[in-house]
């Protein structure tokens, strides 16, 4: 799972790639000072684990992590390869969520690629920029299908989605029907990646309120997509961070399991409606080859009940099949040949 940050030059997305990362990323009063994408690995936060900690006392406990790129250098003009270009987009297909910078701070020592600070037009600059480079992959594909002269199913949807590109939109909010999405998806288009967006505020001005915020807000609240406001010169940021974390993890559609014993208790990403097979090839492809059942007890129980003796006696561990659809919090003990 990776999580791609973007955004125009000195906005704090490296600033903030090292707060949530175990790399570190150069952060300087420089536009173009990142040139390749650094990345990090981030643990997903999650109180459970301090509860499960709580009843059991294990030696360590084990978040699930996202791996974090920094991808730099998009400007105006990147599509068509201004600036470092077109590089840059090529790392964001690869990511599988994007968080977008956007800059209220004010420093006179902190240049702007705009000359002036406004939220709003600058989130349209890398929306827009981003919107173009997915119209040019649409028209290749199209042209491609063309040139092959077939009649392609997907056809009438990319033209659709073509469509509601020019007028501005991300494809993120087009309103698929029945199987359309499943015609774009070998594209890895870039505006239909699910976005949290951070504006990143004065520390001093601490404005919040103020109308370019509020203007943006309405946007991106239209776009059904998350803002949090934030200023990343301030201290005492660890609580939003988390914040955005969790958001960033429902946007990628993403669920924990745990794996409990003595010495770890740990946390394992999976995707929403994930099988217990699937889940076990997480922990190790061992588990899923040699896989004959999985023993669950789910969250609240466990914390209502207090031990594994108390949760078999009010008979809440279930023994389930390969099929088993894993719940949010489940804790699994897998049963596997070796
Ligand atoms: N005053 C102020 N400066 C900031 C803030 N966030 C980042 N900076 C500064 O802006 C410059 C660029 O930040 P950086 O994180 O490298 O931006 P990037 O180009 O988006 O990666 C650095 O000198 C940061 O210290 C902020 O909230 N307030
Ligand atoms: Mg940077």
């Amino acid at each position: 799972m990776k999580c791609g940050i973007i955004g125009l030059p000195n906005t704090g997305k490296s600033t903030f790639f090292n707060f949530i990362s175990n790399s570190k990323a150069l952060s300087e009063n420089f536009p173009f000072c990142t040139i390749e994408p650094n990345y990090g690995m981030t643990k997903v936060p999650d109180k459970r684990l301090y509860e499960l900690k709580k009843i059991i006392n294990p030696i360590k406990i084990i978040p699930s992590e996202i791996k974090i790129v920094d991808i730099a250098g998009l400007i105006k003009g990147s599509h068509k390869g201004d600036g470092l270009g077109n590089k840059f987009l090529s790392h964001i297909r690869e990511t599988n969520v994007i968080i977008h910078m956007i800059r209220f701070f004010q420093d006179m020592n902190v240049l702007h690629v705009e000359g002036s600070i406004n939220p709003i037009r600058d989130k349209e600059i890398i929306d827009m920029e981003l919107q173009l480079k997915d119209l040019e992959t649409i028209e290749n594909k199209l042209e491609n299908i063309k040139r092959k002269n077939k009649i392609h199913k997907s056809i009438n949807i990319l033209k659709k989605v073509f469509s509601f590109l020019k007028e501005g939109k991300n494809i993120r909010m087009y309103p698929f029907q029945g199987d359309e999405k499943k015609y774009i998806t070998d594209l890895q288009l870039l505006t239909i990646k699910p976005v949290l967006y951070i504006c990143n505020i004065d520390e001093k001005l601490n404005n919040k309120t103020h109308f370019y915020i509020k203007n943006l807000q309405k946007i991106i609240e239209l776009e059904n997509s998350t803002l949090v406001v934030l200023s990343l010169k301030k201290n005492y940021i660890y609580y939003e961070i988390e914040k955005i974390l969790k958001e960033a993890y429902k946007l990628l559609n993403l669920q924990s399991f745990f794996t409990v014993g003595n010495k770890e208790i740990r946390s394992w990403s999976i995707p929403n409606k994930c099988t217990a097979y699937e889940a076990s090839s997480v922990i190790h492809t061992d588990f899923q080859k040699g896989f004959i059942k999985a023993e669950v007890i789910h969250y609240n129980d466990f914390i209502k009940y207090k031990s594994n003796k108390k949760v078999k006696e009010a008979g809440k561990i279930f023994l389930v099949g390969k099929n088993y659809l894993i719940q949010d919090g489940d804790i699994i003990h897998f049963r596997f040949h070796q």
